[in-house]
């Protein structure tokens, strides 16, 4: 039977809680499958926010214009790559590529769009949060840059889903995901592409291959955790069958609905089963794990974890001597404001320029465009460079093996001669998660009240020297970001910080940043740590305002 290709438009209801956050539209698996229509209002408000902001309404602009969609493997995402399939095709869009089994990481995702100059991609993915039928879902838009939507084009997609009335969509039978080719129909085609290609060929340009896999081939033993989430193919192919690596190198390796019942977050609570390993006897030299849609990563060496603030300071700081399409230096780097601030002094040791971003990767977007910053990073495992627009897992644990292969140094070498040279600094997240959400936002502001009476005061046994609520403006057009966060500068160089995650499904997530610097590098993490703790908590009143004293989750 010959597939109708008339478009339907189909009624649907708005609704009020589409409000992309620091990462997409996040929900609980069951309000995608349960709600009607609620992902169909969410891929046609983001149709029509393109025709409106790119092309004066024009209904026909998309017919030269090429989509990008794929995902991390969770659960709900075959179902829901079959309706934007057909969503793109009745909103006339050109091309529609589609990623063999629904499989893209993130940064993939952006490799892809760039390269085959794409208006955009969808990217179904929650990312680090579990997967699975009472797990999270999410999607994110990323326009052609590759990067994540700017907030320009979110708070627009956000005004139509909350008065959309209709979608256009299409009647054929399901596209098979599982062969590669093309179909097409009336000038309109789909595509089913290899994910791997397109970043493998640019991993293999940015780094030193046959360095790796002359370490590789000696007794350097290294482990890759995929946690059973979308990195596994990609690792296989890049460590495994170009690198030289044996298999037994990679764990979780292969992509399941439910990650296996796992939390895809790669930090010291989530990926325990590689960390034990690392801290272990008869260790391997290197580990590492990137999350649900491969754009985080956590780098270990033998006994030793790398927080993530000072692997981007490392990786800052030795990427021109060793890495091939670095090697003429970083033009400038960016960090998020609650992440370390090791990556500062690194910055000015090389004479570069260093951005203070609120959280979220698209506040990095507009400075590499702009050739701003070359590399940057998130102390949530986020590191990347302007290779893509998004945080790289895969590229960054090829960053730190690169750097290993050429300078023969261990990750023990490498963090120890950083702390040796820069100093340290002593960082800790702690998340406060299931808040009742009214009480912790009257928590943060009433503590923003009190902000100005700090200055002057002794905070943890130092002086106050600055105390706000984080504003930033976009270097690049002015756009300013409001509320991003508070934050307590010490005398002695420390900070903490406080803010409201934006990807949570259930309640309110406090976290609140801890960053001691000190010139010594051996002092105990725990002793460093624990008075800023206990006065920030005692600022905030969190006992008496929420109910608890105690983080969910310390990384
Ligand atoms: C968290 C992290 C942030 C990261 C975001 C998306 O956001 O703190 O640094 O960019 O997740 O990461 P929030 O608002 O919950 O603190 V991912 O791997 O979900 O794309
Ligand atoms: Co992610």
């Amino acid at each position: 039977m010959k597939p109708d290709l008339t478009p339907i438009t189909v009624q649907t209801i708005a609704y009020d809680d589409q409000e992309p956050g620091t990462s997409g539209l996040r929900k609980k698996t069951k309000v995608f499958i349960e709600k009607p229509h609620y992902l169909e209002n969410f891929i046609q408000s983001t149709f029509d926010m393109l025709t409106q902001n790119l092309f004066e309404g024009n209904a026909d602009a998309f017919k030269d214009k090429t989509l990008v969609v794929g995902g991390d493997g969770r659960f709900h995402n075959a179902v829901a790559i079959q309706t934007i399939i057909k969503m793109a095709f009745a909103n006339g869009f050109g091309k529609i590529m589609v990623a063999k089994n629904g499989h893209l990481s993130t940064p993939a995702a952006s490799a892809v769009i760039r390269k085959n100059k794409a208006l955009g991609g969808f990217i179904l993915s929650a990312s680090h949060n579990p997967g699975g039928i009472d797990g999270d879902f999410g999607i994110k838009f990323n326009p052609a840059a590759g990067g994540p939507a700017p907030q320009s084009m979110t708070s627009k997609i956000y005004e139509l889903t909350k008065s959309i009335t209709t979608y256009l969509t299409m009647d054929f039978p399901d596209v098979d995901l599982s062969e590669l080719g093309t179909f097409t129909v009336n000038g309109q085609s789909v595509e089913v592409f290899d994910p791997l290609t397109d970043y493998t060929e640019l991993m293999q340009k940015i780094f030193d291959f046959d360095a790796i896999r002359t370490l590789f081939s000696g007794v350097f033993d290294f482990r890759y955790d995929a946690l059973n989430a979308v990195t596994g193919p990609y690792a296989k192919h890049i460590f495994c069958d170009l690198l030289g690596a044996p298999e037994t190198s990679i764990l979780h390796g292969t992509p399941l609905e439910d990650f296996g019942g796992k939390h895809p977050d790669p930090n010291l609570i989530y990926a325990k089963e590689l960390v034990d390993l690392m801290y272990g006897k008869d260790a391997p030299d290197f580990g590492a794990a990137s999350d649900g849609d491969g754009d985080r990563n956590m780098i270990l060496g033998r006994g030793i974890f790398v927080s993530p603030g000072d692997s981007l300071a490392i990786l800052v700081n030795n990427a021109a001597n060793y890495i091939p399409s670095y090697r003429r230096g970083i033009s400038g780097v960016a960090r998020s404001m609650p992440t370390s601030a090791a990556v500062d002094l690194v910055a000015k040791a090389h004479g570069i320029s260093c951005y203070e971003t609120p959280t979220g990767w698209k506040f990095f977007v507009n400075l590499m465009d702009a050739g701003k910053c070359q590399i940057c990073g998130e102390e949530s495992f986020g590191t990347g460079s302007d290779h893509v627009r998004e945080k790289d897992g895969i590229w960054a644990v090829l960053a730190w093996l690169n750097i290993i292969a050429k300078s023969g140094k261990s990750v023990e070498t490498l963090v120890t001669e950083h702390w040796n040279r820069f100093g340290r600094n002593y960082y800790q997240r702690h998340d406060f998660e299931g808040l009742d959400t009214a009480k912790a936002k009257k928590m943060l502001d009433d503590a923003r009240k009190g902000l100005s009476q700090l200055r002057g005061q002794i905070f943890a046994g130092s002086k106050v020297v600055m105390a706000d609520d984080f504003s930033y403006k976009d270097p690049t057009n002015g756009e300013v970001a409001n509320n991003q966060g508070l934050r307590i500068k010490l005398e002695d160089g420390s900070r903490v910080i406080c803010r409201l995650s934006g990807t949570g499904t259930g309640g309110a997530t406090l976290r609140v940043y801890h960053d001691v610097y000190r010139k010594d590098w051996r002092e105990d993490p725990y002793k460093v740590l624990v008075p800023l703790n206990q006065t920030i908590l005692s600022y905030l009143n969190i006992a008496t305002y929420c109910g608890v004293d105690k983080p969910t989750v310390i990384t």
